[in-house]
């Protein structure tokens, strides 16, 4: 009897060992899954901020832009629809104030290194704001895509930092040399960059 009594003794105690054991190695891998996942969103998730562009200047100018982060690059992709066909300038300009019916509101061009006004890339300098010209098609619409390590999207560097800056589209061509903005005519299109 006494035996009996042990070897039931003896079970009991294996199989509440056993049950730990699988349940500790479940808690251990659940623990694992949660953390790749957390790597995986800090690694792979790039940062993602839209707006849309409202008409100024009495146009009929919409159009939406993305900027992303990812790795060290910003990408901003937009897209328009109003324009006059052909080639129309788009910068950064430094605040992100469209209340004016003239976007002069966002002020001059966003510049916080202090160069002179120019093509993007240009060795006599540029804004960081000077992205360039691009442009509209018969019906009026347009694709701009641009990415550069020289932007970020609200981190510490104020040279780089594009929150509280705004995106302008012109009637305009930028001709890269007039200063202190490419004599690139009225604002037609306008967003604050704000998250
Ligand atoms: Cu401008
Ligand atoms: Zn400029």
């Amino acid at each position: 009897m006494k035996s009996i009594q042990a070897i039931a003794l003896a079970l009991v105690f294996i199989m509440a060992f056993s049950c730990k054991q699988a349940k500790k190695e479940t808690e251990e891998a659940t623990e694992e899954v949660e953390e790749t996942v957390d790597q995986m969103a800090e690694t792979t998730e790039p940062e993602s901020i839209t707006f849309s562009m409202e008409p100024k200047s009495d146009s009929n100018v919409n159009g939406e832009v993305v900027f992303t982060q990812d790795n060290g690059n910003v990408v901003m992709k937009a897209t328009f629809t109003g324009l006059d066909e052909g080639e129309h300038a788009i910068h950064l300009h430094e605040k992100a104030d469209c209340s004016s019916a003239d976007g002069k509101s966002t002020g001059g061009h966003w510049n916080p290194t202090f160069e002179k006004h120019g093509k993007w890339g240009a060795e006599d300098g540029y804004h960081k704001g000077d992205i360039g010209n691009f442009t509209a098609d018969a019906d009026g619409n347009a694709t701009v895509d641009f990415s550069t390590d020289e932007w970020c999207i609200g981190c510490d560097d104020e040279k780089k930092n594009i929150l509280g800056k705004a995106v302008i589209v012109h009637q305009g061509v930028d001709d890269y040399t007039s200063q202190p903005s490419g004599a690139a005519g009225a604002r037609i299109a306008c967003t604050g960059i704000i998250q």
